[in-house]
């Protein structure tokens, strides 16, 4: 599904976030020694090489709700934005953190100029963040500032199951409708 907003291409789509070739860049669900771990983090780790430890070293560690910048390396994309989401229910606020990491994530695109962008669910599979309440929780106020943006013309919201692309689509579609 792709909607305009305010200008901006928003797109929810089901895939893997290491495969968005046409994409400036994408966000890693990261862990706070940017480390390779699992899920997301695993897949973009493996997908970049190990040099983006190396390259992540000095930027560790990061607090839930951080995001932090790194060049693609052998992603297809020119960079990678790493957040920390919340522990769903154990680092807390848990909504403010989440929020936190996508308002930071949109900061850090517009700071390098960035066009396009790819987020995964931050926080929805190991961390626990049922993907629903995830929406609720960080999608106004991301739709609030991507209103503001200056260089960002295209969000893609990559998600891993049909079930997960079909609630973004829902909520995207009502959220901009208004
Ligand atoms: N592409 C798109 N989405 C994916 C992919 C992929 N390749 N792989 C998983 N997902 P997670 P978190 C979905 O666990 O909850 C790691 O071990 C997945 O279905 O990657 O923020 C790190 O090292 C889920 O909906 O991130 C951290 O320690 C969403 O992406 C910790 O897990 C996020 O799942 C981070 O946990």
């Amino acid at each position: 599904m792709q909607t305009e907003y305010q200008g901006i291409t928003i797109e929810s789509v089901k895939g893997d976030i290491t495969k968005q070739d046409d994409l400036e860049a994408v966000v890693n669900a990261a862990n706070a020694q940017l480390l390779i771990g699992g899920g997301v983090a695993g897949a973009i780790h493996r997908a970049a090489g190990p040099e983006l430890e190396e390259v992540c070293k000095p930027l560790a560690p990061i607090s839930p709700g951080e995001a932090v910048i790194t060049e693609g390396l052998q992603m297809p994309n020119d960079y990678i934005i790493h957040c920390l989401g919340p522990v769903y229910g154990v680092d807390k606020p848990s909504d403010e953190l989440l929020r936190a990491c996508y308002l930071n994530a949109l900061q850090l695109a517009e700071d390098k100029g960035i066009t396009s962008i790819g987020f995964p669910a931050l926080s929805t599979g190991a961390f626990g963040y049922p993907l629903e309440q995830a929406l609720v929780d960080f999608m106004p106020a991301f739709l609030d500032q991507l209103s503001h943006a200056a260089s960002i013309q295209h969000i893609r919201f990559v998600l891993f199951s049909d079930k997960d692309a079909a609630s973004y689509e829902k909520y995207i579609q009502q959220a901009v409708s208004y």
